[in-house]
């Protein structure tokens, strides 16, 4: 069975075809009737038949199968190709109420994200995804690290007790969504040497930002025997890979969505890497400020986190991802690995995707000092009951160990400039949608 962009070239004219879809657009005329198909990847062709030849009942969204004669028309849309209809065979007359418009509110789209789905920018966003996914797999499988599988029902936090979803878990017993998969890469370190997951991660996000999910795709890698520039070398490379693969493979569906590609062209290693302190002294340069525990607005000084704000002035005028390095060790999580050159920072860096779009990846190198593990998790109130297997891992042969997370779908509003980061998953998690 060909699709409609098999048909766009010289190939098949005179042929006849047969095409599969949905009923895209329906132009009723006299004499002809244009009967204009999305085939199941989201082409589009345009077939006409005469207008006696065709059920009255026939509906946007009705899946059929057009045959006929291809033609060249240079009034057909999206290429000048046109199936003169011998034969339509209808599978399903879609119910005429078909409730994605042109001009609907986003709650009513979200609402039907089912059907929404259908509609030629959520393909382009799809397909888009679906590549980004691929190459970061080839990456990984050509670059000889090991894919795993880390449970998502866990007993313990990763990055903070307030963004947990907890589930109950038969009898009396309660369990965790995971926020991570990293202390089960962790874990497999010593078995597998560099390990890399995709997994689902969960998040109770109170905030409502345009770049926070309750349920994010959560692309996460480790390796023993590295230093903190191995690890950001890594996502140098991978970032590039995937970047630039996937802007020649999805190039028309980047067309589509109106999305200019030439600047991330420029993607290539390596970027820029800028210390935290430089970054904390550039915000302050240009007198910004945060909002403190007792919500007083102040000038943004040394130990505050990086937020949205900050980020987006720190990129702005990058035309290149870059790395915040040395993070405060205060404001990071248990496992994070003190800096031996610099008391009080950690061994971290986040990557900050250009154009303002702010942080897509988290990362740098583990601590391995028990007593430094516990300590933290105790400031930060976790039941270290949970976490024996983990401190297990620094008793029995440690070895330094780094690795990073990577949010799928930060880096698609960064490729595909979609603000709202609802638009770059397929059914967005929020604090207020779990469905459909
Ligand atoms: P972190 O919490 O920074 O670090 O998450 C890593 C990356 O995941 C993405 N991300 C999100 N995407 C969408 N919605 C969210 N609510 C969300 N939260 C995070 C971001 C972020 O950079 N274990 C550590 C990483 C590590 O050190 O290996 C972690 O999870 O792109």
């Amino acid at each position: 069975m060909l699709r409609a962009n098999d048909l766009k070239s010289t190939d098949h004219i005179g042929e006849k075809v047969t095409v599969r879809g949905w009923v895209y657009r329906l132009r009723k005329q006299k004499e002809n009737t244009f009967v204009i198909v999305r085939d199941e990847r989201g082409g589009i062709i345009q077939s006409v038949f005469p207008t006696n030849n065709i059920s009255p009942n026939l509906t946007i969204e009705s899946s059929v199968e057009v045959t006929g004669i291809l033609n060249k028309d240079a009034r057909a849309p999206e290429g000048g190709y046109e199936i003169r209809g011998t034969n339509l065979r209808v599978f399903n007359i879609s119910d005429a109420n078909y409730p994605i418009g042109e001009f609907q509110s986003v709650d009513l789209l979200l609402d039907n994200r089912h059907l929404t789905l259908r509609a030629r920018k959520m393909i382009a966003v799809a397909k888009i995804r679906a590549s980004v996914l691929k190459f970061a797999r080839n990456w990984f499988i050509t670059n000889d690290w090991m894919e795993i599988t880390a449970p998502i029902i866990v007993k313990g936090a990763v990055e903070g007790g307030s963004t947990l979803f907890k589930v109950k878990y038969f009898n009396n017993d309660y369990a965790y969504l995971s926020q991570s998969a990293q202390l089960y890469l962790e874990a497999m370190v010593f078995s597998l040497g560099p390990v890399w997951s995709l997994t689902p991660s969960f998040r109770a996000e109170t905030s409502r930002t345009v770049r926070h999910l309750s349920e994010f795709t959560h692309l996460e890698a480790e390796a023993p025997w590295v230093d903190l520039e191995d690890i950001l070398k890594v996502q140098e490379q991978l970032v590039s890979y995937i970047v630039e693969n996937v802007i020649i493979e999805r190039q028309d569906d980047f067309a589509l969505l109106k999305s200019d590609i030439s600047v991330l062209k420029n993607t290539r290693p390596p970027f820029e890497r800028i210390s935290y302190e430089k970054a904390i002294d550039f915000l302050r340069s240009k007198d910004f400020t945060v909002v403190d525990g007792n919500g007083v607005n102040r000038k943004i000084e040394l130990g505050d986190d990086l937020n949205i704000d900050s980020e987006r002035e720190l990129s702005k005028k990058h035309s290149r991802p870059l790395f915040v390095v040395g993070y405060p060790i205060a404001i990071k999580p248990f496992y994070v690995k003190e800096d031996p050159q610099n008391e009080g920072y950690g061994l971290t860096a986040d990557m900050l995707a250009p154009n303002g779009f702010g942080e897509i990846t988290s990362g740098g190198m583990r601590e391995d000092n028990n007593l430094s593990i516990t300590k933290k998790m105790e400031k930060e109130g976790l039941d270290i009951k949970s976490y024996q297997w983990y401190l297990d891992l620094r008793k029995y042969g440690s070895v330094p160990h780094g690795g990073f997370g990577l949010g799928i779908e930060r880096l698609m509003r960064w490729i595909t400039k979609i603000e709202d980061i609802k638009d770059t998953i397929l059914f967005p998690r929020t604090m207020s949608r779990v469905s459909p």
